[in-house]
């Protein structure tokens, strides 16, 4: 069986973080491996607190696990210090983890911090040139690329700044862009791997839904975990991603969660 593996925060909640990549990876029927790299206090009103984990924990949790269960993908989602991608980085490196995919989680939807200044510079440098896919969102690619994107071409600009960092591929995920635009219908994705721009389009939905990154993130780890070239699990994932928010529920009395 494939397995993937997600470092990346807790949300006692299951709408995000380590909880809801574990039952994406379940969805694609890939053995969950999972690592808490920071813990939240949240509910579906938003994220009260969030609590680092220390560098020897980590290297520690990364060290026992990958000495014996190798992933054939893992993903990181909010990491919150410099040590956390510091240690990340360092295995990832040491055991030539292949397959990498970066969710570069800045910020919760409710506005908490989950990545600090010096961790956006540690991730630029130590991580990125170690990833197969980063998928960020439209602020996280603006701060990762150092401008602030306003349009579809801003957007390719940022991509092609990510690129020469050292990732292989980037996903900015538009969404929040084509939100701007009232009149737009579609929430298009940007693909770019160096030498092509793709874009992939899918309908719209209107509303605040919690974990969307983390679940498009886990979706494309663990469909690269199978095998699929990374434009194909974008594609699927984007798929999985149209299903899973038309089915949103209600969990908490806050947001939506996504039905996974
Ligand atoms: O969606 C960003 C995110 C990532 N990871 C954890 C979170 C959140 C948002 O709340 O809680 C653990």
């Amino acid at each position: 069986m494939k397995r993937a593996l997600s470092i990346a925060g807790s949300d006692p909640s299951g709408g995000a973080g380590i909880q809801m990549d574990l039952k994406v990876f379940k969805h694609f029927d890939v053995y969950g491996l999972s690592m808490p790299a920071a813990l939240t206090a949240q509910n579906s009103f938003g994220v009260r607190s969030v609590y680092p984990i220390e560098r020897a924990i980590i290297k520690d949790q990364l060290d026992v696990l990958v000495s014996d269960i190798r992933p054939d993908a893992l993903k990181t989602g909010m990491l919150l210090t410099p040590a956390a991608v510091e240690a990340v980085a360092e295995y990832v490196e040491k055991y030539r983890l292949a397959n990498l995919v970066i969710d570069p989680v800045l910020r919760s939807s409710s506005g908490a911090e989950m990545l600090d200044n010096r961790a956006l510079d540690a991730m630029r440098s130590l991580l990125l040139p170690l990833c197969r896919i980063i998928t960020p969102n439209i602020r996280e690619a603006g701060a990762l690329a150092g401008i602030e994107i306003k349009d579809h071409s801003d957007m390719r600009a940022a991509a092609e700044t990510i690129i020469k960092s050292g990732a292989q591929t980037v996903i900015i995920t538009g969404g929040h862009l084509d939100e701007l635009d009232k009149s737009s219908q579609n929430a298009a994705d940007l693909f770019f791997d160096g030498s092509e721009f793709r874009t992939i389009s899918s309908k719209m939905f209107k509303g605040e839904f919690h974990g969307t990154g983390c679940a498009y993130s886990a979706a494309i780890t663990a469909l690269l975990a199978k095998g699929l070239s990374v434009f194909e699990a974008a594609e699927r994932a984007k798929e999985f991603m149209n299903s899973i928010i038309s089915n949103a529920v209600e969990i908490g009395r806050g947001a939506k969660y996504l039905n996974v």
